[in-house]
C-alpha cells in the first residue's frame, strides 16, 4: 500500500467550530484547496494532500460536550480518538457502536467521514443508523447545525447522511451526536478453525440463527493471515496449535446474562462440532484470553506491514462467492506474491490483501549461462515479474471481478485518492454524475479534498 504524501506548507490546528468556519471562510475566498484530516489512518489517501493543499486538522477539537446516561446520546467534538471515547463511556456503563483496529489513532469525525464499519457492525449497524446528528462546517464557511439527538426527526430531509462517508469532500465534520449502546455484563469470544471456506460461511448461517441477538462480532482469517501474524508478531500464540487449520473464525457473543449466554454459546460450539463446521476451537476463559483472541485478528494490518509492500483490496461480496476471489487471486500471481484473505465474514466484508517482499519499479532480467549436457552452453534471459506487473495482475482484474459478482470495490474503507477513478465498478454513470453535481453544489470552488472520491474530471 503506497503512503502517499503531498508537498503542503501548512497544518492548520483550529481550536473549535468557530475557527474552523474562519479558516473555510479565508480559503474559499480564496479558492485555496484544503485537506480535512483526523488521525491520519484512512486507507485510501484521503487525509494526505496531493499537492500543496492546506492541511486542517482536527486534533485540538477534541471535547465531550454532552453524554445523556438515559438515552445513551452523546454529543462530542470530531477531533475526540474513537479509544478515548471508549474509556470515558466504559466508566458511564456504555460502549461505542463501533470498534476498529486503529481506535488508538482515529478520530470520531473521521470514522464518520468515512462511514467506518470495523469489527462490531453485525450487531451495531453502520454508523448511517447510530450518528444521530452532525454540525458541519461547508466550504464556504457556513455552519451547519444538524446535531440532533433524538432517534426519529422526519422533518424534511435527513441531510447529515450526505456528509457520512463523504470523505471529507463535501464539508469538515465538528461535531457529532451517537447514540450510544449500554455496556452488558457478559461477553464471551471463540477462536474456531474450520477446514473449509463453506464451513465458515454455514457456521456464520447457524450463529445468526443460534445464538441470534447476542451474536457481536464473526470476524474470519485464513492460514495465510495466521500464518503472517505468528511470523511478524511478537507474543501472539496460536491458541490452536495441534495444526495450522486452513480457516479460523472468531466469533464474540455480547449479552445480559452470563450463564445463559455461556450456555447457548456452548451448545452453538456442540453443534457445530457435531456437524462437522468447526475443527477444533477454544472458549476464551478470561479478559487476558479473550484479547489474545482479538490481537491476532487486529494484529493482521501490522503483520502484513511488517512482511513487505502490500496491495489492499476492501471488498463487500456476496457471502458465498466471497473466497473464490482469493483463490483466483493465488491462480493469477502464482509463487509471486502472498494472497491472504480476511474480514468482517459477518458484513460480507471481505479484506483481500497481496502482499510482496517490496515495491521495486525496475523490471528484473536474470541472464543465466546454461551448459546442457551435450549440447551448446546457452544464455538464458529470464524476466523476474515487477510488482508493477503484479500490480497489472492484480488490476482490474480484482475490481472486475467484484463488479461482476455486484460487489463492491470499497467496503468501509471509502475511495480516498486510490480509488476514486475507479468508483464505476460499483456505481453507474447516472449516480456519480449525481454526486459530481451535489459536490458542485456545495463546494463551487472545489476546496474541499479535490481528487478524491470522484473523479477530478467530473468537477472541473
Ligand atoms: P483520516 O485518515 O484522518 O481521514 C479519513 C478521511 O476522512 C479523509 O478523506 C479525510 O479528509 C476525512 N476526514 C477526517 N476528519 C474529517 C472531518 N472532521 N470532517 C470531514 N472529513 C474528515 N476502517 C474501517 O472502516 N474498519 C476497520 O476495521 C478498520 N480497521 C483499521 C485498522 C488499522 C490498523 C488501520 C490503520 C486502519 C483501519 N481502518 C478501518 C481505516 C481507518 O482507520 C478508518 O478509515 C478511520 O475511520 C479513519 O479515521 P481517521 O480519523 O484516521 O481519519
Ligand atoms: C481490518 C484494517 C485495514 C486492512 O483489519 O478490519 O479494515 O485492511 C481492516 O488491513
Ligand atoms: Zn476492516
Amino acid at each position: 500500500m503506497h503512503k502517499y504524501k503531498g508537498s503542503s506548507k501548512l497544518m492548520l490546528q483550529p481550536e473549535n467550530t468557530e475557527e474552523l468556519s474562519q479558516i473555510l471562510k479565508y480559503c474559499n475566498s480564496r479558492c485555496l484547496a484544503v485537506v480535512p484530516q483526523g488521525g491520519n489512518t484512512g486507507l485510501v489517501g484521503g487525509s494526505v494532500p496531493v499537492f500543496d493543499e492546506v492541511i486542517i486538522n482536527t486534533r485540538r477539537m477534541n471535547s465531550i460536550i454532552s453524554f445523556d446516561k438515559v438515552s445513551g446520546v452523546l454529543v462530542c467534538e470530531a477531533g475526540c480518538i474513537l479509544e478515548n471515547l471508549i474509556s470515558f463511556l466504559d466508566k458511564q456503563g456504555f460502549i461505542m457502536p463501533l470498534d476498529l483496529g486503529a481506535k488508538g489513532s482515529c478520530q470520531i469525525g473521521g470514522n464518520v467521514s468515512t462511514n467506518a464499519g470495523g469489527l462490531r457492525l453485525v450487531r451495531y449497524g453502520s454508523l448511517h443508523g447510530t450518528v444521530l446528528g452532525l454540525e458541519v462546517v461547508l466550504a464556504n464557511g457556513d455552519v451547519m447545525d444538524m446535531l440532533g439527538t433524538l432517534r426519529k426527526d422526519n422533518t424534511g430531509y435527513d441531510l447529515k447522511h450526505l456528509f457520512i462517508g463523504s470523505e471529507g469532500s463535501l464539508g469538515i465534520i465538528t461535531k457529532v451526536s451517537i447514540l450510544t449502546p449500554p455496556k452488558l455484563s457478559s461477553v464471551n469470544i471463540a477462536f474456531l478453525a474450520c477446514q473449509d471456506y463453506i464451513s465458515c460461511q454455514k457456521l456464520l448461517f447457524e450463529a445468526k440463527r443460534r445464538l441470534g441477538e447476542i451474536l457481536s462480532a464473526f470476524e474470519f482469517l485464513d492460514s495465510r493471515a495466521m500464518n503472517l501474524v505468528l511470523n511478524h508478531l511478537d507474543g501472539v500464540r496460536n491458541p490452536l496449535p495441534s495444526s495450522i487449520y486452513n480457516f479460523y473464525v472468531l466469533i464474540e457473543t455480547t449479552g445480559s446474562n452470563e450463564s445463559s449466554d455461556k450456555e447457548k454459546l456452548e451448545a452453538f460450539l456442540v453443534h457445530a462440532m457435531e456437524s462437522g463446521l468447526v475443527s477444533d476451537g477454544a472458549l476464551a476463559q478470561d479478559l487476558n484470553q479473550a484479547s489474545s483472541f482479538w490481537h491476532i485478528r487486529e494484529g493482521i494490518p501490522e503483520a502484513l506491514m511488517k512482511a513487505g509492500a502490500v496491495y489492499k483490496y476492501d471488498l463487500s461480496l456476496p457471502v458465498e462467492k466471497m473466497y473464490d476471489l482469493v483463490e483466483e487471486m493465488r491462480i493469477r500471481l502464482g509463487a509471486e506474491a502472498n494472497v491472504v484473505g480476511y474480514g468482517h465474514l459477518g458484513d460480507g466484508n471481505l479484506h483481500l490483501n497481496v502482499s510482496t517482499p517490496q515495491y521495486d519499479d525496475a523490471v528484473r532480467f536474470v541472464f543465466l549461462l546454461h551448459k546442457s549436457k551435450n549440447g551448446p552452453t546457452v544464455l538464458l534471459l529470464i524476466i523476474i515479474r515487477t510488482p508493477q506487473q503484479i500490480l497489472a495482475q492484480i488490476e482490474p482484474f480484482v475490481y472486475e471481478w467484484t463488479s461482476r459478482h455486484h460487489g463492491s470495490i470499497s467496503a468501509e474503507h471509502g475511495l480516498g485518492l486510490m480509488k476514486a477513478e475507479k468508483i464505476y465498478y460499483s456505481k453507474s454513470a447516472g449516480t456519480v454524475q449525481l454526486m459530481a453535481s451535489i459536490k458542485k453544489l456545495l463546494d463551487p470552488s472545489g476546496i474541499l479534498n479535490p481528487y478524491k472520491v470522484i473523479p477530478q474530471s467530473l468537477l472541473s
